[in-house]
């Protein structure tokens, strides 16, 4: 048993509980942790060939540096760290700090290193952070925000629990998004008194699973969710106590819902108006109703609206804060934070588009535009962590010609990605595997976990994990002490006689007479408590601070959880618990009236008007349909299937099928354009053209094509070979106008293509 070691898998957010053995520094082979909280044993098929993740021909092994003639040369770790610190305080001097922006900062498995990103931004100066959640999620953080009182307030989804599961613009079967989403799935399938409805164009292997399967026209899930409601209010099924009790201001949304034509916005959406309305009775019928939403209403249009129509499906039913419903959850480090509206003084704009930020991010969207433009206040320097724009970004490009032109680029990264081809410093980091790492997917309700996992392989040599990648940074920048001797000293007495408790009083007083230190709390707690941790687990300092607000918030949930407080306090047990809990902990169980204290307006009621959005809804009815002869295909840039992961693994031979990812389109469309199974074709849109292998399939309406995600990476067959891309890179089709206006995210389920025989 003792060859086993405990980590995670770091493909998706679900981050499944792993036990791995390793032989020779390798990854030999991946079983599921059956102690972890959630997980309980799952796993799916993309987690057993880990090893190509962490050993291929392109992990980096040295700090890289951009020479005269283009090239990268290995450089030491001083060498690397005093370049970028030069650039950018050069950059800070000439054109102040928010000449520099931030991109990423976590990916699927790795997010407690970027924590420490924060205090190189504040170091910088810059509040430009750009991250792939703003080219998906922002609509749906914003529309929280606007009925719950801030954009922090997420919701959860009890899908385990539900008498009725909604999968809307989701194939869970594939993507997950959910602890044990196979499983789940199946039990729902099996049960005759549970029900799954599916809104996907496609049959999906979910929708193959679920009792009804409305095949929404692509883009059109704004009519079908506001039928559905029109439905319920129409009809009478909404929860008129619920309303009364617990939202405010439902009136005008009533009244709106009242005026849609429901069998015509039916029609209209490709659903027969007798099956929407029977879905709505559904609805209201069941004791209990989880609504699951992703990309294929949010990377589509009306992508806001849709957000908010979704929540509207289970705020008037009534489903909300119930066990099997939808609920807002506690975090232990938000994911995300708040911004102001864009209205408000205190919005921080971009300087060349003027966009405002949600949840404090910037959607990549509008990135290449602010870097390639010879506005005086454009971005000149960027710094990436855990991302690979170029390949993830719409319009590659775009993307390529706008990296070409920034005057310093730094990327942090495990591998030498498409990105880090555009960067004047490479700063290699160890691998998920290689090193102290947790992620703030922890969206559970009424139970909450946290898993903190230990490296299971030493670290590469001539890597570093990020928590001290930031840090060396810093101190280069003159914003932070090497060492903290007093601090530490404390931080390693409490440490051995925990109910001291003279750190917390040490730090405070340090904060008091150095006010500047402030900004690199996280880096402070790093480098004094971090250094009195376990060894390898100094990057999770940061932790202690986060167990002992989420235990001075949620005291009676987190004991509830198991956790009980020793004499050093529940925030101290919270802590030790975390740092010991090798398959991760249940941090918190709340009761589901607790979840009213997570509102955050003022009477703690639902906010369930947005006027602007009430007006979209409105404009519905006159919208035109907007077909395109030129145009004639309707392209879902990049779904979720059985081989892919983002761009984490790069090694292609990770795939047991689907190698190249071939392009999906119905057969009748197939056989129409003579396109034989296996043949080739060019797809080309505005933007790109690119050439993919023809698969038919009849899960596809007509006119509909579908690419995956993640494909298209180039990857050396051996060390210093010539790079092969595998696969099309989906965003040489993608635009960045084609998007949300509000939240400019961008509309890749619905890309207008035409296919073109070679
Ligand atoms: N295997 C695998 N799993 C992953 C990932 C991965 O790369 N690989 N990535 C992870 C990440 S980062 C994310 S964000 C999630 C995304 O998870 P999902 O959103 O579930 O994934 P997708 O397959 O991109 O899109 C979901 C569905 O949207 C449907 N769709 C397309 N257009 C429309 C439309 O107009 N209306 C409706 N209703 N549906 C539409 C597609 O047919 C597809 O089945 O997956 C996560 N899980
Ligand atoms: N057309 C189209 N485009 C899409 C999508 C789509 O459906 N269609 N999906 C979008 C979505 S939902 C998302 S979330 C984005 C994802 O796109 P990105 O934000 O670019 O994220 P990943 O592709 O996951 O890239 C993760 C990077 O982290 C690196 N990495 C791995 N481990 C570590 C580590 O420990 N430390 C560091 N520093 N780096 C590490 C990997 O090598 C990789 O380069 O793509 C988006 N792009
Ligand atoms: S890819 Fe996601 S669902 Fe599959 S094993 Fe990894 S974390 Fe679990
Ligand atoms: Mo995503």
């Amino acid at each position: 048993m003792s060859d086993w070691r405990k980590t995670a898998c770091i493909l998706c957010s679900e981050n499944c509980g792993l036990e791995v053995k390793i032989e020779g520094g390798r990854i030999k082979s991946v079983r599921g942790d059956d102690a972890h909280p959630e997980s309980r044993g799952y796993l799916c098929q993309k987690a057993a060939r880990l090893d190509r993740y962490q050993n291929h021909v392109d992990r980096l092994d040295s700090p890289l540096e951009r020479q005269a003639d283009g090239s990268l040369k290995r450089v030491s770790w001083d060498h690397a760290i005093a370049g970028v610190a030069r650039g950018l305080r050069r950059l800070r001097e000439t054109h102040g700090g928010q000449s520099v922006a931030y991109y990423g900062g976590g990916g699927q498995g790795n997010h407690l290193g970027g924590v420490y990103g924060a205090s190189l931004r504040e170091a910088i100066g810059t509040p430009y952070i750009y991250s792939a959640l703003a080219q998906e999620k922002t609509g749906d953080f914003w529309v929280n925000g606007q009925l719950f009182g801030r954009q922090t307030c997420h919701v959860a989804t009890d899908v385990s629990q539900a008498e009725v599961v909604l999968f809307l613009g989701t194939n869970p079967f594939q993507s997950h998004g959910f602890p044990r989403a196979r499983r789940v799935l199946n039990e729902i399938h099996k049960d005759p008194a549970r029900t799954m409805i599916v809104i996907d164009p496609r049959a999906t292997e979910t929708a193959r699973l679920a009792d009804l399967h409305l095949q929404v026209r692509p883009g059109h899930d704004a009519f079908l969710l506001a039928a559905l409601l029109g439905a319920l209010v129409e009809e009478d099924l909404y929860d008129r106590a619920f309303l009364a009790r617990r939202c405010r201001d439902s009136e005008p949304v009533l009244a709106a819902l009242r005026e849609v034509p429901v069998d015509a916005f039916a029609t209209r959406s490709g659903v027969d108006p007798a099956v929407l309305r029977g879905v709505a009775r559904t609805i209201a019928g069941a004791s209990s109703v989880a609504v699951r939403a992703d990309l294929g209403i949010q990377q589509s249009r009306h992508s806001t609206l849709n957000s908010y129509l979704e929540k509207l499906l289970f705020l008037l039913s009534g489903h909300f804060g119930k066990p099997g419903c939808n609920s807002l959850h506690s975090f232990l480090i938000p994911l995300i934070g708040h911004s102001p509206e864009p209205e408000s003084e205190s919005s921080i704009k971009t300087r060349v588009t003027g966009m405002h930020a949600i949840s404090k991010l910037y959607p990549p969207n509008v990135l290449p535009a602010e870097i390639d433009t010879e506005h005086p206040e454009r971005i000149r320097g960027l710094i990436v962590d855990s991302s690979n724009p170029i390949m993830s970004g719409a319009d590659t490009a775009a993307y390529r010609a706008a990296f070409a032109k920034l005057e310093l680029c730094v990327v942090i990264d495990v591998a030498l990605t498409e990105t880090a081809q555009f960067a004047h410093y490479v700063l290699p980091a160890s691998s998920q595997f290689e090193k102290t790492e947790a992620t703030f997917f922890n969206l559970g309700f009424p139970t909450n976990a946290f898993h903190l996992r230990r490296a299971v392989l030493p670290q590469r040599p001539g890597t570093l994990p990020e928590s001290e990648i930031y840090r060396r940074l810093c101190v280069a920048l003159g914003a932070l002490p090497e060492r903290f001797p007093i601090l530490e000293r404390v931080a390693r007495a409490d440490r051995r006689v925990p109910a001291l408790r003279l750190f917390p009083l040490a730090l405070k007083a340090k904060l008091a007479l150095n006010p500047k230190l402030r900004s690199q709390l996280g880096l402070v707690l790093y480098q004094t408590l971090g250094l009195a941790l376990p060894e390898g687990a100094q990057a999770a300092a940061v932790l202690w601070g986060a167990a002992q607000f989420y235990a001075k918030r949620h005291p009676a949930a987190v004991r509830r959880a198991g956790i009980t407080s020793g004499r050093a306090g529940l925030g101290e047990a919270l802590f030790e618990a975390i740092l010991t809990g090798e398959s991760g902990v249940e941090i918190s169980t709340h009761l589901h009236e607790e979840m009213w204290s997570f509102l955050r307006t003022p009477d703690r009621r639902v906010q369930l008007c947005i006027p602007s959005l009430i007006e979209e809804l409105a404009a519905l009815a006159t919208e035109p349909e907007g077909a395109d002869a030129e145009w004639p295909f309707m392209l879902m840039a990049g779904e979720r299937r059985s081989y892919n992961a983002n761009t984490i693994y790069r090694d292609p031979s990770w795939r047991k099928t689907d190698s190249e990812g071939a392009l999906w389109i119905h057969p009748d469309d197939a056989e129409a354009l003579s396109l034989s199974e296996g043949s080739r074709v060019a797809v080309v849109s505005v933007g790109g053209r690119v050439e993919a292998l023809v698969h038919r399939n009849a899960a596809l309406q007509l006119g509909v094509l579908s690419l995956p995600h993640g494909y298209g990476l180039e990857h050396p067959e051996t060390e210093g070979g010539p790079r092969v891309r595998t696969g099309v890179a989906v965003n040489v089709l993608t635009s960045a106008e084609h998007c949300d206006p509000r939240t400019k995210t961008p509309f890749h389920k619905g890309v207008p293509v035409r296919l073109e025989a070679l």
